[in-house]
């Protein structure tokens, strides 16, 4: 029986992939790398640090410690500018009211998140309330596949990790999921997210929580 929900947030709850992507492509542009659409696929749900090194290793370059800081806070900067203008209109479709009605129905709901900027999006888009606990990037050290995040977030909804279903955009995220023992729903494409136990296009589809976690 599923009693928890554990969410994903960046291509779960809200798209800001596409802000993720005007940020690195501008760092990238000036360290003279390529960054297309390709690249920014391969580092959803990987942390910030993570991302950063794949970067730089794509395009060759070697840099100290003090640089890729500096790098990764600039990047920062640019995703805080693009995030500043985002309200309650940006949360996905069908995602308000699938987390009002799994509320409703008794089950127990967090976030698990690789972000360092989770809070200040759930603030901004209205949701910080509707999750019993959050798991982001500033608890976790581990970036996906590793389970750590989700485990953690088992863990503070007082369940086991089978009586969890993980809501996943990224294969980093399905495969983090899995290796944690959970059931996984992902939203987006059979073709990249196949591993999961089910995959859906969007929340509309599955208007029913406990039904939809409980038929996998
Ligand atoms: P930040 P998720 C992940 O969030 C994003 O998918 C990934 O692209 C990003 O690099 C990572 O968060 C870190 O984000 O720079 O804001 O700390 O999908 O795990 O919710
Ligand atoms: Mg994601």
């Amino acid at each position: 029986m599923i009693r928890g929900l554990l969410f994903d947030l960046d291509g779960v709850i809200v798209d800001t992939a596409k802000y993720h992507f005007v940020a690195w492509q501008r760092m990238a542009a000036a360290l003279n790398i390529h960054f297309g659409h390709e690249e920014n696929e391969q580092l959803k749900g990987i942390s910030r640090v993570e991302s950063l090194e794949r970067i730089l290793t794509w395009g060759g370059l070697t840099l100290a410690q003090e640089e890729k800081q500096h790098w990764m806070d600039q990047k920062n900067a640019w995703y805080l500018e693009c995030i500043a203008q985002m309200g309650p209109e940006e949360i996905l479709p069908g995602v308000a009211h699938f987390l009002a009605e799994a509320r409703a129905q008794g089950l127990s709901i967090a976030l698990g998140s690789a972000s360092k900027n989770a809070v200040p999006i759930l603030e901004r888009i209205g949701l910080l309330d509707a999750f019993d606990a959050i798991v982001d990037g500033t608890v976790v050290t581990a970036s996906k596949p590793n389970p750590e995040v989700f485990l953690e977030g088992a863990r503070r909804l007082g369940l086991r990790p089978e009586e969890c279903c993980v809501f996943e955009d990224a294969e980093a995220g399905v495969e983090a999921a899995l290796a944690g023992g959970m059931r996984c729903i992902a939203v987006g494409q059979p073709d990249v997210l196949g591993r999961a136990h089910r995959v859906i296009q969007s929340f509309d589809q599955i208007p029913n929580p406990t039904e939809a976690v409980n038929s996998l």
